[in-house]
């Protein structure tokens, strides 16, 4: 299974979100983030694909791990993927716009779950209040989310 990482910077009252404009995921608004590659820490894959992805350098030693996500397609094994969330509060440099992303800043009060990957709604309300969790989200062919889906405490 693949190893991925998802990053949301975010202040008392703001969170960053990106428009992904190519590739998996497209036209979705998300955090920053991507495959774990080599023989990297899903945190040192992290801080490259945030300076790829917006021109940010993050920490490693100051990433907040919130959550671990496993993702399930049907009849997608390679898309099958562990995906490591983290929250940074600290961060080097303007979030800018890429070929791949385009930053933008929401309150968190309106966060457009609308134009996420239909997975966000549900956990990430409680990421923001502060739990830590483990999820299993499974989604249709069509990148539509399956109703089953399963949300624990992240024991590590
Ligand atoms: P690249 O293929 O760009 O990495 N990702 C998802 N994020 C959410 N919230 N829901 C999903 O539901 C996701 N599937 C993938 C993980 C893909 C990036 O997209 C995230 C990575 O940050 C299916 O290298």
């Amino acid at each position: 299974m693949k190893l991925t990482t998802l990053c949301f910077l975010h202040t008392n009252t703001d969170i960053l979100l990106a428009m992904k404009k190519r590739s998996f995921g497209a036209g979705k608004m998300n955090g920053v983030g991507g495959k774990v590659q080599g023989d990297e820490t899903p945190e040192q894959a992290l801080v490259r694909e945030a300076f790829e992805e917006i021109e940010v350098t993050l920490n490693e030693d100051k990433l907040d791990k919130v959550a671990i996500i496993h993702f399930a397609f049907d009849n997608k094994p390679d898309w099958d993927q562990e995906c490591h969330v983290y929250f940074a509060s600290e961060w080097e440099g303007e979030p800018t716009e890429s070929e791949e992303m385009k930053p933008e800043w929401y309150s968190k009060e309106e966060i457009p779950y609308e134009k996420m990957w239909a997975d966000d709604a549900h956990w990430l309300p409680k990421v923001l209040a502060g739990e830590k969790i483990r999820a299993h989200f499974f989604f249709n062919d069509d990148q539509t989310m399956k109703e089953d889906f399963a949300i624990e405490p992240l024991v590590e």
